[in-house]
């Protein structure tokens, strides 16, 4: 039973949301010019397109659209990831979903923690990408006991957050001052700190092995490398980033644009070369590049039948590319996508006939006001228009989409190739706890909005 003096989980994740933007929007500037962007173009879109406008505001999406974020952070050691999950159940946040980013030459493996339920992501739809670090993918020896050792020396936590967390878990939840000491505490985890925990040798030893691992082990914490806002159309902001002083990445990741988007489309901007301090070094006389900007655009969750069209079609299209994406190549990957994609129907009414996307279901006003209705089916109910169908939007990450960003801020050394791949086993006993399957999630929503009709409209 929940207290009546607590706080919400969803209040708390909604407000640590803003205090993590505020925060970063301080720490980069080039996130306050982002941000400014996105919000124009969705305005501009509400504007233009009355359909899309129309649909948000019959899902509700309209009112989360300006808090959405998500964010990004890499931990060292299974420790760490136990205690984020621990940390991220006070603000109602479970890791959803496994993510192996080895086939990509990226030495992680991730979960994205979130809210699970409609109404909760109502309230703030905030996720972080949370990566593992896999040490046993270090080759040298040496390097390797000595990564360990440093990680085994940090804690990534203040002892406030830690007691805080004892507290939600032992009494059911946060009082109001609790709460509000928990957002603060729980911030200074991700927070940039300008000097390094290695000297300037050991930060070059570690980035040789792999950039990656030297953003992990050399800091003192898991800095949030990027707070990514949703757009409603990716491609005018990609192509006026340059115009504001942001240079994107090659290509768009994820599906070509469609009429009825699906899933999930990326763009980023390169990582900041930024001053840090190494501990043999009294000033800030190095440097390390890991915060980055990143866009995204959202559209229909999809079902395992949807899903599997979509990965051949991906895959049919980069095969023939013959090359990961690049400066040289994108217009003819832009081209091979739209081609291929050509396959996947592009209008709501087939992607819900095939059974490709989930669909949330609404009483319509006709619906409300007519009689005679009882024991209708759902199919009779759409035809009579008693009952609409909107997507359900995705609300997770993409495999192939995540490698493409991670190696866009990596560069060359992101092409290692691991003999050891996925091992989800791995990953849940350094979680403590398993991961969610986002697919059950979505037809989860599905049936209770069905369910909820039903019971409107045939009682
Ligand atoms: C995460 C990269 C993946 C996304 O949105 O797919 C990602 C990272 O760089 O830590 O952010
Ligand atoms: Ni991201």
């Amino acid at each position: 039973m929940s207290h009546p003096n607590f706080v919400s989980p969803d209040l708390i994740r909604q407000r640590f949301s803003k205090a993590m933007s505020d925060m970063y929007r301080e720490e980069v500037p080039l996130y306050g010019a982002l941000m400014e962007l996105v919000e124009h173009t969705n305005r501009q879109v509400l504007e233009s397109d009355p359909q899309i406008a129309r649909q948000l505001q019959s899902t509700g999406e309209i009112q989360r659209l300006d808090l959405e974020r998500h964010g990004a952070i890499r931990v060292g050691t299974a420790k760490e990831l136990a205690t984020l999950a621990r940390l991220f159940a006070v603000m109602g946040m479970q890791p959803v979903g496994y993510y192996d980013l080895t086939p990509a030459g990226v030495p992680v493996h991730s979960t994205a923690f979130r809210a699970v339920h409609e109404a909760a992501l109502q309230v703030s739809p905030f996720r972080v990408f949370t990566s593992l670090l896999r040490l046993e993918l270090i080759e040298d020896p040496q390097l390797r006991d000595f990564a360990q050792s440093v990680l085994d020396k940090r804690s990534i936590f203040t002892p406030q957050a830690l007691t805080l967390i004892e507290h939600a878990e032992t009494q059911g939840g946060l009082t109001e001052q609790q709460a509000q000491d928990f957002v603060l505490q729980a911030l200074e985890t991700f927070r940039w700190h300008h000097s390094a925990t290695v000297t300037a040798e050991q930060y070059r030893q570690l980035s040789a092995q792999h950039r990656l691992i030297a953003d992990v082990v050399a800091f003192k914490g898991p800095h949030i490398n990027h707070l990514t806002p949703r757009t409603l159309d990716i491609d005018i902001v990609q192509a006026q980033m340059p115009a504001h002083g942001i240079t994107p990445k090659a290509v768009i990741e994820g599906p070509p644009r469609r009429q009825c988007p699906i899933l999930l489309r990326q763009t980023s901007f390169k990582a900041l070369d930024e001053p840090v301090a190494f501990t043999d070094q009294a000033d800030s006389r190095g440097s390390h590049s890991a915060r980055f900007g990143e866009i995204e655009q959202r559209g229909a969750a999809l079902t395992p039948k949807g899903r599997a069209l979509y990965d051949r079609l991906l895959n049919a299209a980069r095969d023939e590319l013959k090359d990961f994406p690049n400066e040289a190549n994108a217009a003819r990957y832009n081209a091979l996508m739209t081609q291929h994609f050509g396959e996947f129907p592009d209008n709501f009414d087939s992607m819900r006939e095939q059974e490709l996307a989930y669909f949330r279901y609404f009483v319509t006003e006709e619906g409300r006001s007519a009689e005679g209705t009882r024991q209708a089916s759902l199919e009779d109910l759409l035809s009579n228009g008693h009952v609409k169908a909107e997507p359900l939007v995705y609300e997770d990450f993409l495999p192939v989409s995540a490698a493409g960003i991670f190696q866009s801020n990596l560069g060359d050394a992101a092409q290692t190739h691991y003999g050891e791949h996925s091992n989800q086993q791995a990953f849940e006993k350094a979680l403590g706890r398993s991961t969610i399957d986002e697919l059950g999630l979505y037809a989860e929503t599905q049936r209770r909005s069905i369910e909820a009709c039903l019971a409107t409209l045939n009682a």
